[in-house]
């Protein structure tokens, strides 16, 4: 089959600036830069070379492996980054294996750990077994050097000592990436089979952290970047299918699962979020304890009297990558505010705040603490939280404008 629709919208992605160049980072890189709206993300994009498939196998379709072997062989600069991606797409297979065996009767992978992460939660068996299948895959790519998970009380370094420890490693000369994630997210739910999911980002790692093979001390607080920093971002979402969602900050490209071939398929090349919506996504039991512009803001689109004029449905998993997944396909708003108790909300900036922020910008919507832009927090400390609303555009803004209309009164 020539030319399909994927093809197409590549086509159109070339024809609307994104064309061959020899730009340090050649996949449609794009740029932030700070505007009087903190809010509203400016892009200056770098011109970059999108893959155009013309030819597509009518049985299996684009697999990931071959959109990144495309990119790679377009963009010889982030060509490392195909063989990390590749480590993560083995990893998302595995876990979403583990995920669907984990409540036969014969799974080892049942019950708590009896562990407690450095976030004084228990730590379940999946927790720990996704976090070291995902440490490793990771690091046998020889193309990292430093990750810091949800799981990891502090960031792993995999350039110095971590690196030694392992003797069977492939080293290589330049470990381009930091990598941060939450292996499965939600992951309290998977005994109740609701779905779970893994968050990743990934970072360009300082090259001036190691000199002579020694690893300084600024390795370590690479993990400490913007969002804005971020060079690609992904979740797998494990429910129904399993979905592998990706942006090289060149819009969100949406892969399934088939399992059929053990590969995942790209099933949506242009993922764009409704810019209005009438779904709400939080955990309203906490309404009474969020800030007043947030409450009020919640209060008027559950009675339709909002800027949209749209009544509002709650739909709220309590799984973000399920709920942001169905918030980024259908519209809608999902957060997990400050409250009186938790002034920083529940979710962590750097592995799960940032890289969902990353996915959601890149599909036309918005994500916010109500005052800052997510994405150009640098975090402080590895875990922080940070409280967050994202989705549709024209809702988010108007939750944005209720936080600056109380902050002038
Ligand atoms: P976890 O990182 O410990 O798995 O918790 C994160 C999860 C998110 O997936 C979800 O959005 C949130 O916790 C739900 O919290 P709550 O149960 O308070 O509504
Ligand atoms: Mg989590």
């Amino acid at each position: 089959m020539k030319l399909s629709v994927f093809a197409f919208l590549l086509t159109a992605n070339v024809a609307a600036g994104f064309t061959p160049s020899s730009s340090s980072h050649a996949f449609t890189t794009q740029t932030f830069a700070s505007t009087a709206d903190a809010d509203t993300p400016t892009m200056s994009r770098t011109q970059t070379t999108a893959p155009v498939f013309d030819e597509v196998c009518d049985t299996v379709g684009v697999t990931l492996t071959r959109f990144m072997a495309e990119v790679a062989m377009l963009n010889p600069e982030i060509a490392e980054l195909a063989t990390l991606f590749g480590a993560i797409d083995t990893s998302c297979k595995a876990i979403s294996g583990l995920v669907k065996r984990s409540q036969l009767p014969s799974s080892e992978t049942l019950g708590y750990q009896g562990e407690v992460n450095i976030q004084g939660e228990d730590q379940k068996k999946l927790d720990v077994i996704t976090n070291d299948l995902l440490k490793r895959a990771l690091r046998f790519t020889g193309r990292l050097g430093v990750l810091a998970s949800e799981e990891e009380d502090e960031p792993v370094d995999l350039v110095g000592k971590g690196r030694q420890e392992q003797t069977d490693l492939i080293v290589e000369e330049t470990d381009k990436y930091v990598v941060v994630f939450d292996p499965l997210d939600g992951s309290s739910n998977v005994d109740a089979g609701i779905p779970t999911g893994t968050i990743i980002g990934v970072y360009e790692h300082d090259e001036n952290c190691v000199v002579d093979g020694e690893v300084q001390d600024n390795c370590l607080t690479n993990c400490l970047q913007a969002g804005t920093n971020l060079v690609a971002s992904a979740y797998c979402l494990y429910s129904s299918s399993t979905f592998f969602v990706l942006t090289l900050g060149n819009g969100v490209y949406m892969f399934t699962l088939d399992e059929n071939i053990g590969e995942f398929i790209l099933a949506k090349p242009d993922v764009k979020i409704p810019e209005t919506s009438s779904i709400l996504s939080f955990n309203e039991a906490n309404i009474d304890k969020w800030d007043e512009p947030m409450k009020e803001t919640v209060y008027k689109w559950r009675e339709g009297k909002g800027k949209s004029g749209n009544r509002f449905s709650s739909r709220y998993i309590g799984s973000m990558v399920g709920d942001v997944h169905r918030t980024l396909l259908y519209g809608g708003v999902f957060g997990y505010p400050g409250d009186t108790k938790n002034v920083n909300g529940k979710l962590r900036l750097l592995y799960e705040g940032a890289p969902m922020s990353f996915l959601m910008e890149q599909a036309g919507g918005l994500s916010t603490t109500g005052t800052e832009r997510v994405m150009e927090i640098t975090p402080d400390v590895v875990h922080q939280r940070v409280p967050i609303v994202m989705g549709s555009k024209n809702d988010v803004q108007e939750l944005i404008d209720a936080y600056a209309a109380a902050s002038s009164k």
